[in-house]
């Protein structure tokens, strides 16, 4: 990898807009963009089916090792000379290959119309209203990746003054440490 090389993971709760963000970063920027759930799609990663919540079991032990693999293989293509991965996945801050790790937010009573549009059971859709409103990826983002966490509440921005706040911070313009977005309202309301 050069030096001047960089990865940043985006992550967050499904439907805060990862995929949107990271789709406009890859544009914008430029930067490569590798989607966790291509990959794990791409080369079968998943080690089962959990039938009640319907997802994909994926195996960290093997997802990240892929991470890091299918993002040398893009820093080593000569001619391309890619100097940013972008890694859009609600996975990817298990993974210990970040420069940088942004943890999108968006507020639950936003997120939860987003989830009712995808179809999510009830359930699913309380789990992770619940895990928004507490900011569970932002503590488990912490846990492994320290301050290289930034957070950014993006819900009520449109995608050109969201994508413009994130590529600040990438480019190391501004900081959004975590801390400061706070959804525990939800919660007492
Ligand atoms: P994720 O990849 O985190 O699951 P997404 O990018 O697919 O989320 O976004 C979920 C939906 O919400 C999708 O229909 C696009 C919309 N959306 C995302 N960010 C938005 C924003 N800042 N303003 C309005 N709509 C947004």
């Amino acid at each position: 990898m050069k030096t001047s090389s960089r990865i940043i993971f985006i992550t967050g709760t499904p439907g805060v807009g990862k995929s949107t963000f990271s789709e406009l970063l890859e544009k914008t920027l430029p930067a490569h963009l590798i989607k966790i759930s291509k990959l794990v799609e791409d080369k079968n990663l998943f080690s089962g089916i959990d039938r009640e919540k319907k997802y994909k079991i994926v195996d960290l032990d093997i997802l990240c090792p892929a991470i890091k693999k299918a993002a040398d293989e893009i820093f080593s293509i000569k001619n391309k000379k890619t100097e940013i991965i972008i890694i859009d996945g609600h996975l990817s801050h298990f993974c210990p290959e970040a420069d940088m790790v942004i943890v999108l937010r968006t507020h639950p009573s936003i997120l939860k119309k987003r989830l009712l549009k995808r179809g999510y059971s009830d359930s699913k859709i309380l789990e992770n209203l619940e895990a928004e409103a507490i900011g569970v990826c932002s503590i488990e983002s912490h846990e492994l990746h320290g301050n290289k966490v930034h957070e950014i509440d993006v819900g009520k921005l449109s995608p050109e003054d969201g994508l413009k706040i994130i590529i600040d911070v990438v480019g190391g313009k501004k900081r959004s440490p975590i801390g400061e977005v706070d959804f525990l309202d939800w919660i007492i309301s």
